[in-house]
């Protein structure tokens, strides 16, 4: 088990008592556990909110393997009941992470103020997935799972700071993870109203729920959502570290160097959706050094897919799905307009790379992470993706997929690139915390995930309502400004594949 030798040091259970230095804050636990050079005492000592009975310890000197409230599971031990609230439950993410955990026995608080719903409605879209009211999907959860660990109460978190304070105090989570925020580039570069709602929405609603914590809960750790997007793509071909520089990085300049070990990586933000998600990154990290709180930063890439076994339990747990230009990611959209028929849309030369990770896969990680907190005062950063490829080879796949095991024809366009973002570039991103240090194994290849996207948007009723939102497929926001529909720039035939016999998904 990837996090059997964490100890009390990490567990949201601890309750620290002691001399604790704050000028040291963000450094190693053996900073604290020095003598205190007066008798070869520890220097922190810690109870445990779980186990009263302790009395006072050295908070390093129980490990989880060790701890009856760590329960083996198979994404490493977890705490017993562990009280996890999900920001933004009702999204796509949020929901499937929702049963997830709740399957594997901790107990969810839910929160969330159903914007996403608003936001895409507001698109003139809805999810392609029929998608059921909070009390249903509970109630499903309930009667198909035996899931009764999951309670959500409807709140803004950023218009309705009182209601979330209040729930935090009544349930104490010991992890909080913030999906919370709006999730869309495009969105944020509709206008300066959306521009700034984004920003404000997601930067001061994150700022909020860091001044809680610190009151509330301050031992609990914070798994934000941030994304792989933040670095931007730098053209000199600097690797995509996992948000700080390593240990052994120099700056050089003329005949001097530094050292930029530790030191946050510069970022390069593609929109102001972007943007605020660094802006977010610089108040998490702060807040870690300020107030002792911890967090992981998660530099997710495009997630894709609709599959957990929880979600395809029953139609009524089926997480959201959107193929709109704002809230759909690149390759649920290209899977959808195979589907429809619609020629998929290669933005620009379709040479621009990014990560990948498909859903069950996210969820696993969070898992990991949720059961692996970091230290007091630590502030960490991931990188979430399981894989990388050009956009023109994602839609390769697609065509590959849904022609050679759907017999669907697939025509590939490339359109005009609506967006400002470099389409020829280097990348090397580096992403080795989550399978070297937290056991992280990917299950699902993206083949597979399109083929099982395909099994599911085929069905007839599904099938009406990608058509439904069919008008909804070509872009017509661009970051400079216009307004109007992308122009098509070459039409690849169709790609011919021949059928297979043998069958992807299992
Ligand atoms: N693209 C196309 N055709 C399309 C849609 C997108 O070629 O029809 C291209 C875009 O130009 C872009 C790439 O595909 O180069 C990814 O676009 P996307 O819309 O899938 O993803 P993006 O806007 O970058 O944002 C999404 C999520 C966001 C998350 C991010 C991860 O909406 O929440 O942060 O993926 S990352 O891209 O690594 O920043």
């Amino acid at each position: 088990m990837h996090n059997k030798n964490c100890t009390c040091w990490n567990c949201p259970a601890i309750d620290l008592t002691g001399s604790v230095d704050f000028r040291a804050c963000g450094q190693s636990r053996e900073v604290f556990t020095q003598d205190s050079g007066d008798g070869g005492e520890a220097y922190i000592v810690a109870e445990c909110a779980r186990r009263p009975a302790l009395g006072l310890f050295d908070p390093t000197s129980v490990t989880f393997e060790e701890c009856p409230e760590w329960q083996p599971t198979p994404y490493g031990y977890l705490l017993k009941d562990m009280r996890v609230m999900i920001l933004g439950m009702d999204g796509y993410l949020g929901w499937t992470l929702a049963l997830w955990l709740a399957n594997l026995g901790c107990k969810i608080s839910g929160v969330d103020s159903f914007a996403r719903r608003a936001w895409v409605a507001e698109r003139g879209a809805n999810s392609v997935v029929p998608i059921h009211t909070m009390d249903e999907r509970l109630k499903a959860a309930r009667e198909v799972l035996g899931l009764d660990n999951i309670q959500f109460r409807q709140i803004d978190i950023l218009k309705q700071r009182d209601l979330l304070r209040q729930f935090i105090e009544e349930v104490r989570p010991e992890a909080i993870v913030h999906y919370g925020e709006c999730p869309s580039a495009p969105y944020s570069m509709i206008d300066l109203d959306h521009a700034s709602y984004v920003q404000q929405n997601n930067v001061l609603g994150t700022l909020g729920v860091l001044f809680m914590m610190r009151d509330l809960v301050p031992e609990a750790s914070l798994i934000k959502l941030g994304t792989m997007g933040e670095y931007g793509t730098p053209l000199t071909g600097r690797p995509l570290f996992e948000g700080m520089f390593p240990a052994d990085a120099v700056l050089k300049w003329g005949d001097r160097e530094w050292s930029l070990g530790g030191e946050l990586t510069p970022r390069d933000p593609p929109s102001f959706y972007h943007v605020s998600k660094v802006q977010d990154t610089y108040n998490v990290c702060e807040a870690c050094k300020y107030w002792w709180l911890r967090s992981y930063d998660v530099m997710q890439g495009i997630i894709y897919g609709v599959h957990t076994p929880q979600l395809a339990a029953d139609p009524r747990l089926r997480t959201r799905l959107d193929m709109d230009e704002c809230f759909g990611t690149v390759v649920n959209r290209f899977v959808t307009q195979a589907v429809v028929g619609f020629p998929l849309t290669v933005f620009g030369s379709g040479e621009q790379i990014r990560g990948l990770i498909a859903l069950e896969d996210a969820m696993q990680c969070m898992t990991r992470l949720i059961a692996h907190p970091p230290e007091p005062g630590q502030y960490d950063v991931v990188n979430q993706m399981s894989s990388y490829c050009s956009v023109r080879q994602l839609a390769d796949a697609v065509a590959r997929v849904a022609s050679r095991e759907f017999g669907i024809p697939v025509v590939i366009q490339r359109v005009e690139n609506p967006r400002v973002e470099a389409d020829i570039h280097p990348y090397e991103p580096v992403y080795n915390k989550l399978p070297d240090r937290l056991g992280f194994q990917p299950q699902a290849s993206l083949e597979s995930e399109i083929y099982r996207m395909l099994e599911l948007l085929t069905q007839p009723h599904i099938k009406a309502r990608l058509e439904e939102n069919k008008h909804l497929i070509l872009p017509r926001t661009w970051w400079s400004g216009f307004k109007r529909p992308v122009e098509t720039l070459e039409v690849v035939e169709e790609v011919k594949y021949e059928p297979r016999v043998a069958v992807y998904g299992s």
